[in-house]
């Protein structure tokens, strides 16, 4: 094989302009619907559609094509609570004056505590890790490029997936989260990127209206 091998694109799909048109339009109704939520029910959901998930995560394009991202999605009750155990105890310290006067005042719109049932609630916990070394072939310890990019599309397609799936989730960020590491058996060359919460929403789940509040396409765009 040639180091540069290629072989045709085959599964390219061009849409007629009117149809474009549509799907783009269509794809932001749908991804509008996504709203974080901090309330969810104990219903439980098929292994099988967070291996899909994660395998749609796992498309993402990364620095070299390392791929230097591991997902360790946990349903098993006692790693749960441990889970919450830890990161209540962080998010203690967090809240009780460690994120500082700014931070919190920018919370609090949000409502959010150090309080977090829902990581014992939802069926599924993602803890999403970085590698620092790695490579395109499981166990290779290259240098990875662009890991934090990499990780952070590929937390953006899962995000995706699972909305599209027909779930709802949330993106927490303990802090810190090394903790994680040990609960998910990672080496030190992980780094906890995002734990992600995924589930059905509970009866009485909320949207803070902060949280609904987005910026224009004047405010995020500019065409040149
Ligand atoms: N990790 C904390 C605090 C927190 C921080 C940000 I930035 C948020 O957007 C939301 C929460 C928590 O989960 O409560």
């Amino acid at each position: 094989m040639k180091e540069h091998d290629c072989s045709p694109l085959t599964d390219f799909i061009e849409y007629p302009a009117k149809e474009m048109l549509s799907r783009s339009a269509d794809f932001y109704d749908n991804i509008k619907r996504r709203h974080s939520i901090r309330k969810f029910s104990d219903r439980p959901v098929a292994r099988e559609v967070i291996e899909n998930c994660i395998k749609a995560a796992g498309t993402a394009p990364s620095g070299a094509n390392h791929q230097p991202w591991q997902f360790v999605a946990i349903s098993d009750p006692e790693i749960k609570r441990q889970v919450r155990e830890q990161a209540e105890n962080h998010e203690r310290g967090f809240y009780s004056g460690r994120a500082g006067d700014e931070w919190l005042d920018a919370l609090k719109p949000l409502g959010t505590d150090d309080q977090k049932p829902y990581l014992e609630i939802a069926p599924w916990l993602i803890a999403i890790f970085s590698e620092k070394k790695g490579g395109i072939t499981k166990g290779e310890e290259n240098t990875n490029y662009y890991v934090h990019e990499s990780v952070g599309i590929a937390t953006g397609f899962l995000i995706n997936a699972l909305h599209n799936a027909g779930l709802a989730t949330l993106t927490h960020t303990p802090k810190p989260m090394s903790f994680l590491n040990k609960i998910c058996q990672r080496t030190d060359n992980d780094r906890a990127y995002m734990l992600l919460i995924a589930g059905y929403p509970a009866d009485d789940a909320t949207i803070p209206h902060h949280a609904t509040v987005k910026k224009s396409l004047d405010d995020i765009a500019t065409f040149l």
